[in-house]
């Protein structure tokens, strides 16, 4: 558990620059990855150095364990972070970055192992008295036993894949007629996935919120809970918002679902940021879903109301350093809320979008955090996630909080392509949402009547684009962003600073 002083960051966007951040605030230095797609990417030009690791395809470069591990022994990095998404949870990465005598910033393989299996998990949970939804807690052989199981548990029941997660070759069962078939095309749909056919067999819960638990450890045994997110609006299991803390969470239930939380973290002996997923159930009752062994996505809205910087604590544990957080930041204050701004057309079926970012006027003002991996002149593609910037709030109370986001809303101005914007505009102004009156079923039960209504909100967005664009035809004559960095020697953006005398 040596102390490292450069870090690699194996990822892209918004993240990667989130990480980069925290590297430099903690003193560390940092050395970014880029694909051919990437040249231009904020995060390219944050770090201290800069490396290429190949064509756009994931696979071919943020998938690329080799080129990461060159990547990093080129750079005399001695850690590295993986994000979100791509490696975070393969635990063969975690495996071969340890080989490689490097530090990986995440937890044990063998954390991300367990908890990769989710028969497995649900097993150690089990052990660990944390409740698990009724269900089996080995796969299933075939159809035939998952038909016993069902009449044992009661329908309805989920089909869900035991390497799965995020509900790909899971299937809804209300009859029994439709396990058959539905075995069969939940098996190949999870082979197909995953590599692995497995199935398990769940009692299904109605209209549960999915509420998930922050939590933190440290190499002198100590596991922190930070609360919970409430993150039940999703559109095909992508989050689109999240908050902190839950309005169906009282004080009492946090402290029951923190003590599952840090039980579960504990028994697998986890160390870093974890975030442990619940099902809440409209009576009252939770149950363990999974655990993601990974910073998350939606982690600032947990920074916010505990005032702890989550990254900045995963760099320090992974130090072997005891975790800061005192027991005084174990309350929330206030009220976080956090929209995802996608490339995706929410007027066409959330359709992803590309194209070239023409122009980007970010929010800001009090309580305004703009996490975002791009800027104006950059291109989207679809090679990646359409996550193009979040954008987070803080307010002293939830109805403070919901006024400040759609105020940042309406601030935010992106010309070139389509984004969520305008759902999130709905979304604050739905009576349903503003109530807190929210499951896992809301964005199909009001997304079609939240996208047909007429905003006027939105009206200020015209004169805000037009705005934009005579600003951009003003800039038209301005000089070319310099060429991509050289894998080695100075960044040529510090050159160009140079010659403008703002840097270096
Ligand atoms: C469930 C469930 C109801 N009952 N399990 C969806 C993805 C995967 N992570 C688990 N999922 C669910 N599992 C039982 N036993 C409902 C869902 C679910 C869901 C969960 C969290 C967030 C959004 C969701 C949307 C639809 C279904």
């Amino acid at each position: 558990m040596a102390s490292f002083t450069r870090v690699l960051v194996a990822n892209r966007g918004e993240i990667a620059l989130r990480i980069i951040r925290a590297c430099h605030e903690e003193g560390l230095e940092s050395v970014a990855v880029y694909s051919d797609a990437d040249r231009l990417s904020p995060h390219v030009r944050a770090a201290h150095r800069a490396v290429p690791i190949g064509a756009p395809p994931a696979a071919e470069s943020y998938l690329d364990v080799a080129k990461l591990l060159e990547a990093a022994r080129a750079t005399d990095c001695q850690a590295v972070h993986p994000g979100y998404g791509f490696l975070s949870e393969r635990a063969p990465f975690a495996e071969a970055v340890a080989l490689a005598g490097l530090t990986f910033i995440g937890p044990p393989a063998t954390a991300i192992r367990a908890m990769g299996d989710k028969t497995e998990a649900r097993r150690r949970m089990q052990a660990a008295g944390v409740p698990i939804v009724p269900g089996t807690t080995r796969p299933v052989a075939d159809h035939v036993q998952a038909k016993s199981e069902a009449a044992r548990l009661g329908l309805p029941v989920l089909l869900k894949a035991i390497a799965g997660g995020g509900g790909k070759g899971m299937r809804l069962i209300r009859e029994e007629g439709e396990l058959e078939s539905a075995f069969e095309t939940a098996q190949s749909e999870a082979l197909k996935a995953f590599g692995a056919g497995e199935l398990y067999v769940e009692k299904y819960l109605e209209r549960p919120r999915h509420i998930e638990v922050q939590v933190l450890a440290d190499t002198y045994g100590r596991v922190v809970a930070l609360g919970e997110r409430e993150c039940s609006i999703q559109r095909r299991h992508q989050k689109l918002i999240e908050e902190a803390p839950s309005v169906a969470v009282t004080p009492a239930l946090r402290r029951r679902l923190s003590e599952a939380a840090t039980a579960a973290a504990g028994s697998v002996g986890y160390l870093g940021a974890g975030t442990i997923e619940f099902l809440l159930a409209p009576t009252g009752e939770f149950y363990f879903l999974e655990m993601n062994t990974r910073l998350q996505v939606e982690h600032p809205v947990t920074e916010l109301v505990y005032g702890v910087d989550i990254v900045r604590e995963q760099l320090r544990v992974a130090q072997g350093q005891p975790l800061r957080v005192h027991s005084g930041a174990l309350q929330p204050r206030g009220h976080a809320i956090e929209c995802r701004i996608t490339a995706e057309d929410p007027f066409n079926d959330f359709l992803p979008a590309t194209g070239v970012i023409r122009h980007l006027q970010p929010p800001s003002g009090p309580g305004v955090r703009w996490d975002a991996g791009v800027e104006a002149g950059n291109e989207v593609t679809l090679f990646y996630d359409p996550l193009l910037a979040k954008l987070i709030v803080w307010g002293d109370t939830r109805a403070t909080a919901l006024q400040r986001m759609r105020r940042a809303l309406r601030e935010l101005v992106i010309v070139g392509l389509p984004s969520s914007q305008s759902f999130h505009l709905r979304v604050m102004a739905d009576p349903e949402f503003q109530r807190g009156d929210v499951d896992v079923t809301y964005f199909e039960r009001v997304g079609q009547r939240l996208l047909a209504a007429d905003l006027a909100p939105e009206l200020a967005q015209p004169l805000a684009i037009a705005a934009a664009l005579l600003a951009e035809q003003q800039r038209a004559e301005a000089t070319p962003p310099p060429a991509a960095p050289a894998p080695d020697g100075p960044s040529p953006w510090l050159l160009a600073a140079r010659r403008e005398s703002i840097g270096g």
